[in-house]
């Protein structure tokens, strides 16, 4: 499957998903949706044996997204669709609605506490340095999750670290869940932020499949930082930069016509 065919089940997944189970982050998840595509499906490589996936490593650290994570390894072939789409969000589901990485496969780390992913991310990056490896570290990260302390004192680790093996992406959409991000903590100079600490830094459209696979694909000395423009609910009009779909999903008598928006514009 190529990657724009894989961002559209993503999406498709995701709404049949949080409608059956009444769950909320559809924007958020649909705001990734292509990054995701082009990591899992081109970027990161995988082990040749053992049940240890991925050479490479992703952490979603705005894990309030993670059904798109789960979507993205169910499509290619690493979790079971099935059974996603039929347990999502329920008691006794594995796959519950922040990430979890307990009996799935390819998660690396169950997260949903904001600012968490990056620490990790980067402990996991200096461990491979330490360990002479390639194998490459990528955490994703909201723009509003960026208010964190947290991530700020993981980014200088890893820039004294000069950690060449770590890009951290930033889904910069401009909203988080209590609103408009200018008007919380204005971080809309992401790049110079990153900058000052010590990344490299590229920005790019965040749907378009091209710049992202360039820039996830980029030589670095430093630490990369990848701010991602995006529209969060990105996909079908009535989502896109339409904060209220933070904490909603499609209803019953929408769902057919929100799929077929979505199925036309691939
Ligand atoms: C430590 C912590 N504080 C608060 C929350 C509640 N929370 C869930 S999503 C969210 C907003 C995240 O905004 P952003 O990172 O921009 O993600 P997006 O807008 O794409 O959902 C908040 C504050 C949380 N999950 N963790």
């Amino acid at each position: 499957m190529n990657t724009i065919d894989l961002a559209e089940k993503i999406r498709e997944d995701c709404i049949i998903a949080t409608n059956k189970a009444r769950a909320s982050h559809i924007g958020s998840m649909f705001s990734i949706a292509d990054i995701l595509a082009v990591l899992y499906g081109e970027t990161l490589r995988q082990n040749k044996k053992g049940t240890d996936v991925f050479y490479d490593k992703f952490i979603l650290s705005k894990g309030h997204a993670g059904l798109a994570v789960y979507s993205a390894l169910a499509e290619i072939g690493v979790l079971n669709k099935e059974e996603l789409l039929s347990t999502y969000y329920q008691d006794g589901s594995k796959f519950s609605g922040h990430v979890s990485k307990t009996g799935n496969a390819g998660i690396e780390l169950s997260t949903g506490s904001l600012g968490q992913g990056v620490c990790a991310g980067v402990g996991m990056a200096l461990a491979r340095k330490l360990d002479k490896s390639d194998s490459k570290v990528f955490v994703l990260v909201g723009n509003g999750e960026c208010n964190e302390g947290s991530v700020w004192e993981a980014v200088m680790l890893a820039s004294a670290k000069k950690l060449d093996n770590f890009t951290i992406i930033i889904d910069d959409n401009h909203l988080q869940c209590m609103g408009d991000s200018k008007k919380i903590i204005d971080m809309s100079n992401m790049a110079e932020r990153f900058s000052a600490f010590g990344f490299e830094t590229i920005e790019i459209d965040g749907h378009n499949h091209k710049q992202i696979k360039l820039a996830l694909n980029k030589k670095h000395s430093l630490p990369l930082a990848i701010i991602a423009k995006t529209i969060k609910g990105k996909g079908v009009k009535m989502m896109e930069n339409n904060n209220d779909y933070h904490a909603k999903y499609v209803k019953d008598e929408e769902l057919d016509s929100v799929l077929a928006e979505l199925r036309g514009r691939a």
